[in-house]
């Protein structure tokens, strides 16, 4: 089993849901956290809420969309805080859920320039770090929606995609180092997600969780957490994690 204790985890989108959890039980084993988001207010509540676990924590307000700020804020990281030993690549999101072609391409945009670009431009800052001191894991948090398009998702379905693409070339990248790659692609978990993706609309959104059970961010993060401990010659590759009454995009079990 590989300790992460005092090991640096650095979290993208650690402000809410799957980020966050996933903040909750690296510092319940003790790593030391960085945690990223845009909203400063919301990491500082969650640092408030994890200070039980005695773990040093530095938030960093970051937008994963913008090239120069993820370029100097990383090249800025105090000295106890640059060797990242894990990257979790969390920071995501939907926007709309509309036909091709009658969606709103600042929608595109923003998926596109968040989910593939930010995770671009995250990876190529601190991924030189840990080839050069020969040790690290990237964690990428891509979708079943990676694997299988559905109506009106289509950008959001090819921006996961692209994840999973990147996953797998970085691998292959990074074979013959000790640099490790794993992809964890959920289904449905109850998270901020759906709001976001309909704007504010927490009716439409809540819909969506209808008379089903999704996953919790805390399921996630429990697996990304057994990940990033097996030993290190263990490389869990690429997950697939849905909820029992999910059996593909598109298919939900509903009790009513
Ligand atoms: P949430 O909306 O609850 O959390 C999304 C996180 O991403 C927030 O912390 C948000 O922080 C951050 N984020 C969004 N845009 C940016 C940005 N430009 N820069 C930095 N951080 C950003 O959703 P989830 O927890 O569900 O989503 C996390 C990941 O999981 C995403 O990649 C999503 O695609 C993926 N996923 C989600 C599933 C689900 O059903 N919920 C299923 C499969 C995958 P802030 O707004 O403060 O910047
Ligand atoms: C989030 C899950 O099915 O809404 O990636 O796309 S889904």
């Amino acid at each position: 089993m590989t300790l992460i204790r005092d090991q640096i985890v650095f979290i993208t989108g650690a402000s809410s849901g799957i980020g966050a959890a996933c903040a909750h039980s690296c510092a319940a084993a003790g790593a030391r956290l960085i945690l990223a988001a845009r909203r400063l207010e919301r990491l500082e509540q969650i640092a408030a809420d994890l200070k039980s676990f005695n773990t040093p924590i530095h938030l960093l307000q970051l937008d994963v969309r913008d090239r120069a700020q993820v370029e100097a804020s990383l090249q800025a990281l105090p000295p106890d805080w640059a060797n990242v030993d894990v990257l979790i690549n969390n920071a995501g999101l939907s926007r709309g859920l509309d036909k091709l072609h009658e969606a709103n391409i600042q929608d595109w945009e923003e998926m596109i320039d968040t989910n593939v670009k930010g995770l671009l431009y995250v990876s190529r800052s601190l991924i030189p770090g840990m080839v050069c001191r020969g040790r690290g894991h990237v964690v990428n948090i891509g979708s079943i929606a990676g694997h299988q398009t559905y109506p009106g998702g289509s950008v959001y379905c090819a921006t996961k995609a692209a994840v999973r693409a990147l996953s797998e070339g970085l691998k292959m990248d990074l074979l013959g180092t000790p640099v490790r790659v794993t992809s964890v692609d959920p289904g449905m978990v109850e998270t901020e997600f759906s709001q976001v993706r309909f704007h504010g609309d927490t009716e439409r959104a809540s819909n969506v969780y209808r008379d089903m059970c999704p996953l919790l961010p805390e399921d996630i993060a429990e697996i990304v957490l057994f990940c990033i401990t097996r030993p290190s010659h263990v490389n869990i590759s690429d997950l697939i994690v849905l909820a029992t009454d999910q059996a593909s995009a598109t298919m939900v079990h509903r009790r009513s």
